[in-house]
């Protein structure tokens, strides 16, 4: 640990989402200091470091794992690095916050599991910052408090202005539906057993085998539903809402407008461009969570390997479902002890 206790922190891949927590980190983290950046592009983690207190650039993620310099290590490099990348960070018995998905594959999600159980101590926490955005806690404590009875029913949206160039269907199914998946098993409190897809491709400029719009069937267990709309070409905005039906109402996040704006015959409220505004105080609170997570040694509040594994295999058999056309089962396994 550093100066006063404080959880020496390096942050592995500061693309958009890298530098976000990065920043969070410098301006907020009292229990946090910001030592290690490390990106593919050095120019780009040099540039971060002198606005950020002037934290070491590393020249590669594994130098910047084995430091004895670095207590914590935050993961937002790109998806397919993330398993090698945990992989690591177990092995050097470092506590890691990977940002979704845990993997790209199944059998990657697997070995992260298996090495994390054969450690035998919980080191691997996964971004999920939904978990800490307060319009998705409070349906979470409305639904615990028992006032709407048993929930019944998770129905999700979520919507990106743009599908990225590489979003065939595979792709928006673990990297962006996997916010949806770990949404429904969070707020429902099940697993999901069973999942069905369909999708379409909303334009002819996106590649053929893009899926852009698609609809998301899951059976939980206790016989539970969810369902999803996930469109990546919306083409007005980013925006994502979950509500809970449950026996006696239910429950919806609402945010709340920051603006109104009346223009050309209209009324309303502008709609962020992406998620790094909307969830900016889920980022935070999840990585101030986190921090003292590690800093005390007691447990993250937030999603573990075990919710990243569950998402990356339910993200598989959607994969499956929308190729082949039909309800695809999702088998888990049993939980590992380690995650009761
Ligand atoms: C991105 O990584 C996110 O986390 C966003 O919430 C999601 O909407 C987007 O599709 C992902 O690429």
């Amino acid at each position: 640990m550093g100066e006063k206790g404080r959880v020496r922190l390096g942050v592995i891949g500061v693309g958009k989402m890298g530098e976000q927590h990065a920043r969070n980190a410098w301006l907020y983290a009292a229990q946090a200091e910001l030592v290690a950046l490390q990106d593919l592009d050095r120019g780009r983690a040099e540039r971060l470091a002198a606005e950020c207190g002037s934290p070491k650039v590393f020249g590669t993620a594994e130098s910047l794992i084995h430091s004895d310099d670095v207590d914590a290590v935050l993961i937002a490099a790109p998806d397919a690095l993330h398993a090698e990348l945990v992989l690591a960070c177990i092995k050097a018995g470092k506590c890691v916050l990977c940002e979704k998905p845990l993997a790209s594959d199944p059998k990657d999600a697997a070995r992260v599991l298996e090495a994390e159980t054969r450690a035998g101590v919980r080191l691997v926490s996964m971004g999920f910052q939904r978990r800490f955005d307060p319009y998705h806690v409070a349906v979470k404590e409305m639904a615990a408090s028992g006032r709407l009875g048993t929930p019944l029913l998770w129905k999700g949206v979520h919507r990106n202005a743009k599908a990225p160039y590489n979003s065939s269907g595979p792709f928006i199914l673990v990297n962006t539906a996997g916010h949806d998946i770990d949404s429904a098993r969070w707020l429902l409190g099940e697993d999901v057993v069973e999942v069905s897809v369909r999708g379409l491709r909303s334009s002819d400029g996106l590649p053929e085998d893009s899926r852009d719009l698609l609809i998301l069937q899951m059976l939980m267990t206790h016989d539970r539903l969810a369902t999803a709309e996930i469109y990546m070409s919306s083409d007005y905005g980013y925006e994502v809402s979950a509500e809970l039906v449950c026996q006696r109402g239910t429950a919806l996040t609402a945010q709340p407008e920051r603006l109104c704006l009346r223009a050309g015959s209209l009324r309303g409220s502008p709609v962020a461009p992406d998620w790094t505004a909307p969830f900016q105080e889920a980022y935070l609170a999840e990585l101030l969570a986190w921090v003292k997570a590690v800093g005390s040694g007691t447990a993250f509040t937030g999603a573990s390997a075990w919710d990243g594994y569950a998402a990356m295999m339910v993200s598989a058999a959607a994969s499956n479902s929308l190729l082949e056309g039909r309800s695809v089962k999702v088998g888990l396994g049993e939980r590992p002890e380690l995650y009761r």
